[in-house]
This record gives structure tokens, C-alpha cells and sequence, in this order.
């Protein structure tokens, strides 16, 4: 019971798995009626104990995030990894690692169809500036994506992400 109100803030972070995308679905079912209040005790108690399995399950395989350097860590103006794959919803953190400032911007005529790339873009005009500053983004549209760092995009510093 002590632990019923951290488990809704951990569950958008579950969802869209690959590996355990059916139990997330389950998982996020099952815990969306506690919030909804007036649910039975035992009812919150069966959610929480699911989510906690499932939380401790993808933290260990690392399944539910993937991070990107920004910058290589001899200093190279690159994306580490420059081309890799998520599922759709996973979440991708780009991490600032040497040489910055950089960003993150999607290029429009690479992506998905119907995909707005100023939504899942930083601007072309802000940068992450300090060590270990992060710009995150999910993916929902299956697809390649090319993605760039607007000050280095010259220097060879793009990428590519394909959601499958
Ligand atoms: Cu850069």
C-alpha cells in the first residue's frame, strides 16, 4: 500500500515495448484504475505488484531507453550510435558527451509521412550547452528518420533512426 502513489508516475515509460510490449499493455490496463479512484484496496494492490515485476524487469535489460552520445568520446563530431533502432513509443535520449554545444534536429524530407518534424525536433537556434544535458523524444510512426546536430551538420555529425 505505501508504495501505490509512485506507480502511475513510472507507467508512461513502460508502455511500447518491444520485447515486453504485451504484458506493458496489460501493465498499463491494470494500473490506470487506481487512478481513477474509488477502485477496491485489493484491486491496487494486485496493479502495483504487476508494475513493480515488470519495472525491475525492463530496468535490468535496459530495454525501455536508448541513449546517444552527443559528440564521440575522443572529441569527433559524432552521433554514438549514428544509426540504430527502436521500437515504436521507446524512449531516446541524446546525451551531450564532448564537443558541444550540439542539438538535435529531424530532417522534414527524411522521416516518416504525416510526422511533423518540429515536434520530435529541438530548434535549429537551441543548443544543449553543459556536460550530461539531455534532449529526449519518442518515436511513434514506424520508419527511417534522419536527424542531424545544426552546428556540425557540416562536419558529418547526422544520424539515422529507423522505428520498426
Ligand atoms: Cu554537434
Amino acid at each position: 500500500m505505501a508504495t501505490v502513489p509512485s506507480a502511475p508516475v513510472a507507467i508512461p515509460s513502460f508502455t511500447g515495448l518491444k520485447a515486453t510490449g504485451a504484458t506493458a499493455a496489460k501493465v498499463s490496463a491494470a494500473v490506470k484504475a487506481p487512478r481513477f479512484g474509488g477502485i477496491k484496496a485489493s484491486l491496487k494492490d494486485v496493479g502495483v505488484a504487476v508494475v513493480a515485476t515488470a519495472a525491475s524487469a525492463v530496468l535490468a535489460s535496459n530495454a525501455m531507453a536508448i541513449e546517444v552520445l552527443l559528440g564521440g568520446g575522443d572529441g569527433s563530431l559524432v552521433f554514438v550510435p549514428s544509426e540504430f533502432s527502436v521500437a515504436p513509443g521507446e524512449k531516446i535520449v541524446f546525451k551531450n558527451n564532448a564537443g558541444f554545444p550540439h542539438n538535435v534536429v529531424f530532417d522534414e524530407d527524411e522521416i516518416p509521412g504525416g510526422v511533423d518534424a518540429g515536434k520530435i525536433s529541438m530548434s535549429e537556434e537551441d543548443y544543449l550547452n553543459g556536460p550530461g544535458e539531455t534532449y529526449s523524444v519518442t518515436l511513434d510512426a514506424k520508419g527511417t528518420y534522419s536527424f542531424y546536430c545544426a552546428p556540425h551538420q557540416g562536419a558529418g555529425m547526422v544520424g539515422k533512426v529507423t522505428v520498426n
